[in-house]
């Protein structure tokens, strides 16, 4: 790559050109072989890995099943994306767009596939009537931030993330571009956490659960080593809100599941029952 280039008048797909992800990256969908899902025993199962995107859910499940919701209980399967996993016949099947995370809601039979994490939010949410008010200004207000999330955080990953962090070589216009979006995004949050206890007022929420992987992890040093370079003491309110929901155990059981990186142990790669968490070090 050069900083001369010249996009040619029409793009053709070489081999490589994904960086970090180059033997996963094409530009077609579909499956590339014939894979088989493993099942549980719970009614659902999640397949899925400990990114940001798949933490969201699984603090969904634990926040359930914290609630006593014995009904949430659930098997999580890991994928991993680095190898291909995505693209097996039986998770193209849950989820076409081949990313994780995707569920499978067993459901008595009657089998319901569930993708992308905002969806399975809403879906959980409705099933067990938790985590998404029924007030309509205060569930407006919830899907306002969980749809303000879908849209944003692929700035911060897909952007700011993949430029700083992943990229193979670093340019300024997309590091400076996506650094200035993820502070304003970050901006945005610290001033409606100024005056609300959570992201959609005086409830934890499900926009709490989607928001804090990616925006609570960049502020508390957890995401691209970014902490330093984006400045993010500034965002006193994020920072407060962050410290209040690592103190949940749901947040830290949910935040280990599907993980396979970082320290060993805090790494549950599966998770079948609350016994899976015990030699697991729950802290943040
Ligand atoms: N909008 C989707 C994004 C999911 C997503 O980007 N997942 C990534 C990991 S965080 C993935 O599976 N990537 C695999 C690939 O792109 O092949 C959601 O929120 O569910």
């Amino acid at each position: 790559m050069s900083d001369k280039y010249t996009p040619p008048k029409v793009w053709t797909f070489s081999e490589g050109n994904g960086g970090e992800f180059a033997n996963i990256n094409r530009p077609t969908a579909g499956s590339r072989e014939e894979k088989k899902l493993p099942q549980g025993e719970h009614q659902f199962q999640l397949y899925s890995l400990g990114t940001p995107n798949g933490v969201k859910v699984t603090i969904m499940f634990e926040e359930l099943l914290e609630l006593g919701i014995k009904g949430a209980e659930y098997d999580a399967y890991l994928i991993n994306i680095g190898e291909g996993d995505q693209f097996g016949s039986g998770f193209v099947d849950i989820n076409p767009n081949s990313k994780i995370p995707a569920l499978l809601d067993k459901n008595h039979g009657e089998e319901i596939r569930v993708f992308e994490s905002g969806s399975i939010l809403v879906y959980l949410s409705e099933k067990f009537g938790k985590f998404l008010p029924k007030d309509p200004i205060k569930r407006a207000q919830t899907f306002n931030w969980l749809f303000w999330q879908m849209g944003s955080a692929p700035y911060l990953g897909g952007g700011f993330g993949h430029f700083y962090a992943y990229a193979p070589e670093k340019f300024e216009y997309p590091i400076d571009r996506f650094a200035m979006e993820t502070k304003r995004q970050l901006d945005v949050l610290d001033k409606q956490l100024a005056n609300n206890k959570y992201i959609a007022g005086d409830e934890y929420t499900i926009a709490d659960m989607a928001i804090f992987p990616w925006y609570g992890a960049l502020v508390k040093g957890k995401l691209y080593d970014a902490a330093e370079f984006l400045s993010v003491h500034e965002y006193k309110n994020v920072i407060r809100w962050a410290d209040e929901l690592i103190k949940r155990p749901a947040v830290l059981r949910g935040r280990v599941v599907n993980r396979a990186w970082g320290d060993e142990d805090q790494q549950l790669h599966e998770r079948h029952s609350s016994a899976d968490f015990e030699k697991i070090k729950l802290e943040y």
